[in-house]
């Protein structure tokens, strides 16, 4: 741009206030979000609160829990309670002046502001002194002492927005003895009363072992369960549940669902495209699962149900050579790809070449043979780094290293006889898969040990072996599309030909309403055959014109675009639903601390019910841990919970499955969520998962 014009535009851009509201990046929907004051639940409508334990639920705890956390082992569920004319020691108590400190822990989840906006409003509507201090980049934040003070400008600027830009996050682990002693400082420096971490369930872990910890300083922990993935739910021990759904959950499946319905009308118009969509969710399948009953996508795979799968005909076989056959149990990748194929396949004899796949990204967690692989790779990795000064990934930097290190303990527990977790017949099922998905196998853990699902390109693995299956299908003449009968006979008849004679010699359906080629006619030179044998052309005549433009259209091709909705449904700004949850996980997190609570996790029970029936609690986090495999070794940590196959929400999608793949001739049944909505009222304003297990826990009395 030259001089003048140059200047006209900068006057333009600073002059013209028009323009400045075009390009300014406070819109109206910012500014409305920024006003919006979520809806409180009742009780805290009152001045204060206070809680009230009690043993209506109970919990199995784990021995090793009793052992590690015995200060916080026996804490029970509290319910928030409003306090209307508290006495004067009471109030002297919950308005004492407090330093609070805030953190986010892992990925972002739409509602985290919310919940620092809610901790904040408590903390100052208590007493004005109260001081909150938001901790920087995430647990890093509190062993370095990184933090800010958060402020109403501060606040307000991020009221009802998404993302966690405010104080930002991270996902480092205070796992070691000299960060817990660094962490001790912070909160002494700070002279902090108590500690809001807002995280997943590793997150949480370290809540409680942090509560643990500082207990004897009297600083208070308190949990937020936060997750798109859903996978923090908590019931007792008799199912009664006390937390449906992580913050975030609703939000971020919303936006996969937008996206996915709108690539359900993109393909259902311009029907040339399946469109395969991997979504996040580390290890559990509830996104996929909502985004089914979001979408109506014609296939939703869901992990835990092929864990669940059972190969009856090897089973019954095995029964009969009287010897067990380990493999009948949970599905393999080959025969995932053979499910997915008869879909494709079956859609295809209907004319539709075309569809919406979802594909949990953790879904390689529920196949045997890849769980196999993670859980070896994981201990080789952690052993080498247990006995090595540097560290495995450093070490063998490049794929092939990697390979030629697993090959060696191959070769020792092969010729040596030194027993090794990995041995030849690891090695060759390892050496057969694709360098890319070897890669992702390998790469290295999170800071909690986690495998890191959203870095494996999970639907290449799938799709690879998908197109080699459907191309043996096409050669052996199963894999057809189907020709709709009104378009062959108007067809043929333009080339002057007896479409009912011709009929019975090409398709072995003739008469149903789209017709599917025989399988012996393949290619233009079996058609010719056909053609001769059956006396409708001679061996020196041409095939027609007409009858080869069908037989081309009676070719299948599988085009795929890929997608991956994650990152970009995280950093959504949140639904109304998780605005008001969030919101009110911040009230309840200030409830508990200045009740004096500590270990506990913030949560509202009834959330799956209308807002009036939402109640605040606090959950003990300590009775929630179990066991896990992590780096190698068992870890203590809070239990992800993973989708019920035995829910209604689960079964009523497993029968709606042959609906929603849409097989038959006619329109798909998908459904349009459509955006989503910060105000007002809708069928998605909570989860649909929740609201079919409610209807149906209703109806069964
Ligand atoms: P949190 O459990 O920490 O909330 O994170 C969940 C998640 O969004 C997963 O769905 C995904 O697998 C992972 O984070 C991605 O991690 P990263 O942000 O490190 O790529």
């Amino acid at each position: 741009m030259q001089g003048e014009d140059r200047i006209k535009i900068a006057h333009l851009i600073e002059k013209n206030p028009i323009v400045q509201k075009v390009i300014s990046n406070v819109n109206h929907e910012l500014v409305a979000r920024r006003e919006n004051k979520p809806s409180v639940c009742k009780v805290f409508l009152n001045e204060y609160t206070k809680l009230k334990d009690t043993d209506e639920f109970i919990f199995e705890i784990h021995k090793e829990a009793k052992k590690s956390l015995p200060d916080i082992i026996w804490n029970k569920v509290q319910f928030v309670e409003g306090i209307s004319s508290p006495d004067v020691h009471f109030r002297e108590k919950y308005s004492s002046p407090r330093n609070i400190g805030i953190v986010f822990s892992g990925g972002p989840a739409p509602g985290g502001h919310n919940v620092i906006a809610g901790l904040y409003d408590a903390a100052k509507k208590a007493n004005p002194e109260n001081r909150v201090f938001g901790f920087l980049l995430g647990p890093d934040g509190i062993v370095e002492n990184e933090y800010v003070e958060l402020t109403d400008i501060v606040i307000d600027k991020y009221r009802n927005l998404g993302g966690f830009g405010m104080i930002k996050t991270g996902r480092a682990k205070i796992d070691t003895k000299e960060k817990m002693r660094l962490s001790k400082e912070t909160c002494r420096k700070l002279n902090l009363d108590a500690l809001v971490i807002i995280g997943g369930d590793d997150s949480n872990t370290n809540a409680a072992f942090l509560a643990q910890e500082m207990y004897k300083d009297d600083v208070q922990i308190i949990g937020v369960p936060k997750t798109i993935d859903g996978d923090i739910q908590v019931r007792d021990s008799k199912g009664t549940v006390l937390c449906a759904i992580s913050f975030g959950f609703h939000t971020a499946a919303l936006s996969f669902a937008n996206s996915i319905s709108n690539l359900c009308t993109d393909c259902s118009s311009d029907i040339k495209y399946w469109h395969i969509c991997r979504v996040m969710g580390r290890v559990a399948s509830h996104l996929a699962l909502e985004v089914a009953l979001q979408t109506h996508a014609n296939i939703t795979l869901i992990g835990e149900d092929l864990a669940n799968y059972t190969d009856s005909r090897r089973i019954e076989k095995a029964k009969k050579d009287g010897t067990p056959d380990y493999t009948a149990y949970g599905m393999t990748l080959r025969h995932l790809s053979r499910v997915i194929c008869d879909g494709i396949v079956r859609r295809a004899a209907v004319g539709k070449n075309y569809g919406v796949m979802v594909i949990p990204e953790g879904i390689l967690e529920f196949i045997n043979e890849i769980q196999v692989f993670i859980i070896k790779l994981n201990t080789i990795i952690a052993q080498y780094n247990s006995t090595h000064d540097t560290d495995f990934h450093t070490n063998f930097p490049i794929l092939e290293d990697k390979l030629e290190y697993l090959r060696r303990l191959a070769k020792a527990s092969r010729e040596e006889g030194i027993f090794t977790i990995w041995n030849t017949r690891d090695d060759d099922l390892f050496n057969d898969i694709p360098a890319f998905f070897q890669e992702g196998l390998l790469m290295e853990r999170d800071s909690h040990g986690n495998f890191q699902f959203s870095q494996v390109e999970t639907d290449k693995v799938l799709m690879g072996l998908v197109k080699d299956y459907l191309n043996i299908l096409k050669e052996k003449g199963h894999y057809k599309t189907g020709i709709s009968k009104l378009y062959y006979g108007k067809t043929i008849e333009k080339g002057k030909l007896n479409p009912e004679m011709l009929g019975p010699v090409l398709f072995k359906n003739y008469g149903d309403e789209f017709l599917i080629m025989k399988e012996t006619i393949t290619s233009v030179k079996t058609l010719k055959q056909a053609l001769v044998r059956d006396n409708i052309i001679q061996e020196s005549d041409k095939i027609p014109e007409e009858v080869e433009k069908i037989f081309k259209k009676s070719i299948p091709s599988f085009k795929t675009q890929v997608h991956f909705y994650g990152y970009d449904g995280r950093g959504n700004d949140p639904s109304g639903f998780d605005c008001v949850y969030a919101y009110n996980l911040g009230l309840t997190a200030f409830s508990l601390l200045a009740n004096g609570a500590t270990g506990q996790m913030a949560a509202i029970k009834n959330l799956e019910k209308e807002f009036e029936k939402w109640e605040p609690i606090g959950i003990p986090i300590a009775p929630l841990m179990h066991i896990e495999e992590r780096k190698g070794k068992l870890d203590l940590v809070l239990e992800k919970t993973i989708v019920d196959v035995n829910s209604p929400c689960f079964k009523i999608v497993k029968e709606l499955r042959e609906k929603w793949l849409g097989a038959v001739a006619g329109e798909d049944d998908y459904r349009r969520p459509g955006p989503i909505r910060f105000v007002g009222k809708c069928e998605e304003e909570r989860p649909l998962t929740f609201v079919l297990n409610e209807i149906a826990k209703r109806s069964s009395g």
